[in-house]
């Protein structure tokens, strides 16, 4: 039995929580999450306030458990988004791209616990400034939208810069990745791509395949040669195009913001495995078999607890 601050306050059985994914995660998939003890979190992705209230439903049609709804600040519609979870009183809004400052005494004055996605330490320390409960330390593992530090070098100094709790997220596929992560003094993990072949998880079945079929070198960024944009994702001709573009000499900062417009949406739902954007993790050549969403939190909690328990055998 692992011990968190973070199950405590946010009354769940386990410290998991399910990224989320722009397109992928919705009121059923958070649903299954928060019913098999884990945090599901509902993204808000680019959607507008209509849609958030109608996943916010679905999700408390499905689980008496808390949930949360991530916020995804470069969005046009992130104002209204915001508004629909104070109003709505959601449990957690957690937040992404982004600073979420603006938002934060909107979300304190409704009750909810916030827990802001961060790449580095000032942004921790920034959230932490601002009345967050916890942040999510994010490395460059994760798929979607990535900051430049790895999880193993970002968590610890995190860890070290704020005095709230710190869960880890980026890179985390198994009980393995999960206890490194409490080792390096994160209280919980965030994991976004296991989930992605949840059997709850509405996606294409295409999008399950190709992370199913993935290896370790499978992923590769898209985005970075201007900054701000980069986003990992499994190498197809998507993004050998988008790269091949980027990487040119007419290639320009609008131009490459041009070219992701709808390609997430043509992966999760239509499952074009050639023209669309498939988010994904390093960590998905781990990922070997669809499950549920109570079958991939127990096989994470077991391994975790198990190499914990054994973890006295290293020191003398
Ligand atoms: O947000 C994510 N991952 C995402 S969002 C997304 S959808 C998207 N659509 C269009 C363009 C770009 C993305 C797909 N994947 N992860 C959380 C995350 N947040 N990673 C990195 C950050 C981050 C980056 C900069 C957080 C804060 C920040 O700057 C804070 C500031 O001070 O401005």
């Amino acid at each position: 039995m692992i011990k968190s601050p973070v199950c405590e306050r946010l009354g769940i059985k386990y410290p998991i929580f399910q990224g989320g994914m722009a397109w992928v995660s919705d009121g059923k998939l958070a649903a299954a999450v928060s019913n098999a003890g884990g945090l599901g979190i509902i993204s808000a992705m680019n959607a507008n306030a209509e849609y958030l209230r109608g996943q916010i439903e679905t999700a408390k049609s499905l689980t008496e458990k808390p949930f949360g709804v991530n916020i995804m600040l470069m969005s046009p519609f992130a104002a209204e988004c915001a508004k629909v979870c104070a109003e709505m009183k959601v449990k957690v809004v957690t937040t992404g791209a982004g600073n979420s400052a603006q938002y934060m005494q909107e979300w304190l004055d409704a009750g909810i616990t916030v827990i802001p996605v961060v790449a580095s330490a000032a942004m921790a320390k920034s959230a932490e400034r601002s009345g967050a409960y916890a942040v999510i330390a994010e490395g460059q593992e994760s798929g979607g939208h990535i900051g430049e530090l790895t999880t193993m070098a970002l968590v610890p100094q995190v860890c070290d810069a704020v005095s709230i709790p710190v869960i880890a997220a980026g890179g985390i596929g198994d009980g393995r990745g999960m206890a490194a992560s409490l080792m390096l003094g994160a209280c919980g993990v965030q994991m976004g791509t296991r989930f992605l072949v949840a059997k709850e998880c509405g996606i294409h079945q295409n999008y399950k395949d190709m992370v199913l079929k993935a290896s370790d070198i499978s992923t590769v960024t898209t985005g970075r040669r201007f900054g701000g944009n980069t986003c990992r994702c499994i190498k197809n001709p998507f993004s050998r195009s988008f790269n091949s573009y980027e990487y040119s000499l007419e290639a320009t900062p609008e131009g490459v913001a041009d070219l992701g417009a709808g390609a997430l949406r043509k992966a999760a739902v239509d499952g074009d495995k050639t023209d669309g954007c498939f988010l994904a993790g390093q960590i998905s050549g781990l990922v070997k078999s669809e499950q549920t969403a109570e079958e991939i939190i127990l096989d994470v909690m077991r391994g975790c607890e198990e190499l914990l328990g054994g973890a006295s055998k290293w020191v003398e």
